[in-house]
């Protein structure tokens, strides 16, 4: 397989017209979809009485004097989030235990029975509010087990209870990006059937910017654990129908499926300390695990929901903030450079011919996925190119696909070439999606080649990347370790 050239490219029809951009393949995402796909990591916000009673599920009895932080400010965990590099902000509104942070009409069990604020506080409102300020995206989760309400249990009562309080929420607030809801459920719990076609017709219609997360969808699954790991495939193509909420085959969800019909990608929720709540005994994770988990998620085609819960006295912890400095500095030390960017790449064909630069290789070197390279039609050889100057040492690939084109690679790997002029293979892997991060032993190397295997269709690519990482420590291609740069908790000082 060679790079094309000017002789060897097919060039396009006598035509003077441009060759039109190939066909999507189905499924592709919603506008919705690609927005909460683009945000890469959401930041997760457990608070409630949980938060004071030292519980992760409230029973729904404790008494609403427990929920009196002193210094909540929600601005703070806006600014957390934002200086940190989380675009989206997910509030629990109401979690299991029935206790809404908002003073919802429906129900006393709420901030307007705390002693908080006299009664007077709303939360919800406080978070959106700051959220709007610091262009930070609003999302809520309203827990659909509701362990307080005396309805619950009662199928028509607890839904109308239900969409009534989702009403609330959708309505007052301004522009809601993401609805989170779950099939969570202690044993020997009532039964309760839920009205999902009901709740999801209204939350669209309601917020039509909004994307619906639970186990199957409507809009975006969960990835199938509480670690915040997607699977090492990971497809964004899904069969809604055959999940159910609160009844997942979590091995589907981790994966999702090449010949699903529906586009619901996976969203990779895990907390930064064991409990999903604040508990005074327990620490956050160290930087270098939130950079793993990074790799593991936004990594694969998921999206990073990451929980901080503020603590009891309504903010986040200062050791929560320093582990999030050094992960964001971990990534801005690893990512802010493409080493790829002065490369001179090429392609094994080009659609439209080499004169047509809206497919060229070189689109590849381009920001964001809208730009990419797309090979001719009726090809069996997928490759690209990039030529250096000076050999480039280097450990992580980042590949992305042009997403709302479909999702469309199936197996890839990458060679680079050695001082004797073969090419050898660094790594394999297997889908892409949005952006595929892969992390290896250090080679170094004047010329590298990207391979797509085997796709659904055409591959295309929008953005090579290549970086180093001194901070994971996998040694190099030769055996030897390489210096790891990291100790816990002290990274970059
Ligand atoms: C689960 C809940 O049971 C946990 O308490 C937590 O809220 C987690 C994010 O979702 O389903």
């Amino acid at each position: 397989m060679f790079p094309e050239t000017q002789f060897s490219a097919s060039f396009s029809s006598s035509s003077s017209h441009p060759k039109p951009p190939p066909i999507p393949i189905l499924p592709i995402p919603t506008s919705q979809q690609l927005s909460w796909q683009f945000s890469e990591m959401a930041m997760f916000i457990h608070f409630g009485p949980n938060t004071f009673t030292d519980s992760e599920w409230g029973t729904g009895r404790a008494d609403s004097s427990v929920f009196n932080p002193t210094a909540l400010n929600a601005s703070q965990w806006v600014r957390v989030a934002k200086e940190n590099g989380f675009s989206r902000i997910i509030l629990t509104a109401k979690h299991h235990d029935g206790f809404c942070l908002w003073p919802s009409e429906y129900t006393d069990y709420s901030v307007k029975s705390s002693p908080w604020k006299n009664g007077n506080g709303d939360v919800v409102f406080e978070l959106a509010e700051a959220a709007r300020n610091a262009g930070v995206q609003l999302g809520l989760y309203l827990s659909p087990w509701d362990r307080h309400e005396p309805t619950y249990g009662k199928t028509l009562e607890y839904n109308e209870y239900y969409m009534g309080q989702m009403t609330e929420l959708l309505t007052r607030y301004g522009n809601i990006k993401e609805v989170w809801l779950d099939g969570a459920k202690g044993e020997g719990e009532k039964d309760m059937e839920y009205l999902f076609d009901n709740w999801f017709s209204l939350i669209h219609q309601l917020q039509p910017e909004a994307v619906i997360f639970s186990d199957a969808g409507p809009d975006i699954r969960w990835v199938g654990n509480e670690n915040g790991v997607a699977g090492t495939t990971c497809w964004s193509c899904f069969n809604r129908s055959a999940a159910k909420i609160g009844d997942t085959d979590t091995k589907y969800s981790h994966v999702g499926d090449p010949y699903g019909h529906d586009w619901v990608p996976a969203e990779c929720d895990v907390s930064i300390r064991p409990g999903w709540f604040w508990h005074a005994s327990q620490v956050p994770k160290s930087a270098m695990t939130l950079l793993d988990l990074y790799y593991k998620s936004v990594g694969r085609n998921g999206l990073l929901l990451l929980n901080v819960p503020p603590n009891s006295s309504g903010l986040i912890s200062d050791e929560d903030i320093q582990v999030l400095r050094e992960f964001s500095e971990l990534r801005n030390s690893i990512f802010s450079h493409n080493l790829a960017k002065n490369a001179l790449p090429s392609a094994s064909s080009t659609r439209g011919g080499l004169c047509d630069s809206q497919f060229g290789s070189h689109r590849v070197l381009e920001e964001g996925i809208h730009a990419y390279w797309a090979p001719n039609g009726n090809q069996s050889d997928w490759a690209l190119y990039l030529n250096f100057q000076e050999p480039v040492t280097f450990n992580v690939l980042q590949v992305q696909e042009p997403i709302h084109m479909g999702q469309r690679v199936m197996e890839f790997h990458l060679d680079v070439m050695n001082e004797k002029g073969d090419w050898k293979k660094v790594i394999n892997g297997t889908t892409v999606g949005y952006q595929r991060l892969l992390l290896f032993p250090n080679v170094q190397s004047s010329r590298i080649r990207l391979v797509i295997d085997k796709s659904r269709a055409d591959p295309l690519i929008s953005y090579l990347g290549i970086y180093i990482d001194p901070y994971s420590n996998l040694g190099n291609i030769y055996g030897t370790s390489s210096k790891s740069y990291f100790k816990s908790s002290q990274v970059l000082r």
